[in-house]
């Protein structure tokens, strides 16, 4: 036993409430170095020989290095004091607050589990306390619409020098094409069709560049887009087919335009918004060391979140798009560098106006300080994001690898945060996942039947379906490919057969999931996902060998694949595949 591998930390994502009366518990330790590892328990105000309860332990993640063990507990008076119990041979070792204590439970050595002094505690699983994001985004399938890209619904609002909407059209940091809000509202049906149940919007407030995220105002449509009359018909329409929708909300800086801040450009410190921003220097200028800024883009100055007008202002904004004009979630811009404060307030109006509203950060990586209930709902999940890159469409890593950046994320965060993740495979600010392939589509689809039958609500980002392609941005941004010659038909039925199944099986949206094949050095990875309804056995070959894979630990049961209605017998539990390079198999149990 390695006890220096063992970790544990109360009230963290190791030891949290799940829901009103359930507690998970999880403990870290070497890899393949336990033969047992049990939580010892009891409520702190009775805990004696008698009352004490032994739970095994589950692993539930592995990475390179690490096996993540988890147990499900209901303690009876919603607290509980605890300790670790690792067994390997015949060596017993228990563990709490005061350290490690060789022994078995007969001999003096272990006294300290008789009293709860030196227990690890859940000291009191209070219910408004539990993270609990919004059920429907279990279920949902998102797509997100760049709105000066998707559809040209009202040529009468084009802005002047809009330029030709064609499929070889080139998008640069600063032309327009003339998309808007009726544009979405037209290809609604098309969006049914495909299977997609809620929208993400980046920003379509008044703002003065082609993306928006230079705000002037944040109450109101942007006049090339159409007015605040259109978006709620946008959401009424959407909503009438069972699609939600998600707006951008851009609150660590505004514009350059926005009214306050060239108040302070023409008042300087005699402004009454001064304070709104974080100014460095006056007379100010157009200059971003003069004033705090995103990135170093003097075209968008930060906002003085702590400023309570500045505060005030913003929570009606996330109020209104949610209670007057029926949104149904907000993705923050930059959601990191806004202060916690500020995050936690926003929360608050944002439930209060809509308890089922989903609230996204916007952050790169590992978000924990984000995730405890009080401020979001999930983030972009960047790195599954480019765990699923590196092994299906780059080859980078190998299958071990690839699960283990994986399960490092599923024990990052407590569970209903995975449940309710966003996992996306490009945006509006990476290259899309076809040119990320260099055109080969067949990696495209592997990574896409990975992110379509994973934990997490997958995003597709527009144009993606049809086999569109694209740099860094401003290349992903071309408008959207209508004419059905120039998309890629085969593709899009792809696509549209992957959402359906997902739709149709609970398994693949919120069953368990484990892997059951990732090899140290293999290209082939093999998981299996189920609930008591299905379960589905999925493989796939991300290299360019063919390769032969033993599946183990299946239990009973006889597969059909989806593809070509195979039958696939399990013997002692036990599988055989063969896969050729790129091939996946979708199996489904009779
Ligand atoms: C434009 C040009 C850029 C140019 C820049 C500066 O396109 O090529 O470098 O101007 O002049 C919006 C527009 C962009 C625009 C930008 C600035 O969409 O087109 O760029 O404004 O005007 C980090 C942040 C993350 C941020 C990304 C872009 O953490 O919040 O950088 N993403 C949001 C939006 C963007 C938006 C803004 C922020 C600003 O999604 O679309 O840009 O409102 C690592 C880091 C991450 C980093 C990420 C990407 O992983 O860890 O922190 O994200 O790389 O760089």
């Amino acid at each position: 036993m390695l006890l220096e591998a063992i970790y544990h930390q109360p009230k963290s994502q190791y030891a949290y409430a799940y829901d009103h009366e359930t507690l998970h518990i999880r403990v870290r330790t070497k890899k393949d170095d336990m033969d047992r590892v049990s939580v010892v328990w009891g409520d702190k105000y009775d805990f004696h020989e008698e009352t004490i309860r032994t739970s095994e332990m589950n692993v539930f993640a592995r990475d390179t290095m690490f096996d993540y063990y988890e147990v499900e507990i209901k303690p009876p008076f919603r607290r509980f004091a605890y300790a670790f119990k690792f067994e390997k041979g015949d060596r017993t070792v228990f563990w709490n607050e005061t350290g490690f204590k060789e022994d078995s439970l007969h001999s003096g050595g272990v006294g300290m589990l008789w009293s709860p002094s030196g227990m690890f505690e859940f000291p009191f699983l209070n219910t408004i306390d539990v993270f609990t994001p919004p059920e429907w985004v279990k279920d949902a399938v998102f797509y997100q619409i760049f709105p000066e890209r998707f559809a040209n619904g009202d040529a009468s609002l084009n802005p002047p020098g809009t330029e030709a909407w064609t499929p070889d059209a080139v998008p640069t940091r600063d032309n327009f094409f003339g998309g808007d809000l009726q544009g979405v509202i037209d290809k609604l049906d098309y969006l049914e069709e495909l299977g997609v149940t809620c929208i993400y919007f980046t920003p379509f407030f008044e703002a003065f560049s082609n993306h928006k995220y230079d705000t002037i105002d944040y109450l109101k449509v942007d006049p090339q887009f159409g007015d605040n009359e259109t978006a709620k018909r946008l959401v009424d329409e959407a909503h009438a087919r069972g699609i939600r929708v998600m707006l951008d909300a851009v609150f660590n800086h505004s514009g350059y335009y926005f009214p306050p801040f060239q108040d302070v450009l023409k008042n300087g410190e005699k402004s009454r918004f001064r304070d709104w921003f974080h100014i460095r220097d006056y007379p100010l200028a157009e200059d971003p060391l003069n004033y705090d800024t995103f990135g170093f883009v003097a075209q968008m100055p930060k906002l003085n979140t702590e400023h309570p007008e500045v505060k005030a202002y913003l929570l009606e904004v996330a109020r209104y798009w949610i209670e007057d004009i029926g949104a149904d979630g907000w993705r923050l811009d930059v959601a990191n560098e806004v202060d916690h404060r500020f995050w936690r307030e926003f929360r608050d109006t944002v439930k209060k106006a809509n308890p089922d509203a989903y609230i996204l950060g916007e952050i790169w990586h590992n978000s924990l300080a984000w995730l405890g209930g009080d401020q979001f709902d999930a983030v972009m999940n960047y790195p599954v994001t480019n765990a699923i890159l590196d092994f299906f469409v780059k080859e980078e890593i190998d299958a071990a690898h690839f699960m283990g950046r994986l399960d490092a994320m599923l024990i990052s965060y407590p569970r209903q945060a995975n449940e309710a993740a966003f996992n996306l495979l490009d945006s509006h600010d990476t290259p899309r996942l076809l040119s990320i392939a260099e055109g080969d589509k067949e990696r495209m689809k592997l990574a896409a039947l990975f992110q379509l039958t994973y934990m997490g609500a997958p995003c597709i980002y527009y144009g993606d379906e049809v086999g569109m392609d694209g740099g860094a941005d401003p290349g992903c941004r071309r408008p959207m490919v209508w004419e059905e010659d120039h998309q890629d038909q085969e593709l899009l039925s792809f696509y549209q057969t992957l959402i359906s199944l997902r739709r149709s099986h609970r398994a693949l949206r919120d069953g368990s999931f484990r892997f059951i094949s990732a090899e140290s050095g293999s290209s082939v990875t093999a998981y299996e996902r189920a609930d008591d309804m299905s379960r589905f056995v999925i493989a796939a070959n991300a290299g360019t060998k063919q390769e032969k894979i033993e599946l183990s630990d299946l239990g009973q049961g006889t597969f059909r694949s989806l593809e070509d209605d195979t039958l696939y017998e399990l013997k002692n539990g036990k599988l055989t595949l063969t896969l050729v390079p790129l091939q996946a198999v979708v199996l489904k149990e009779q």
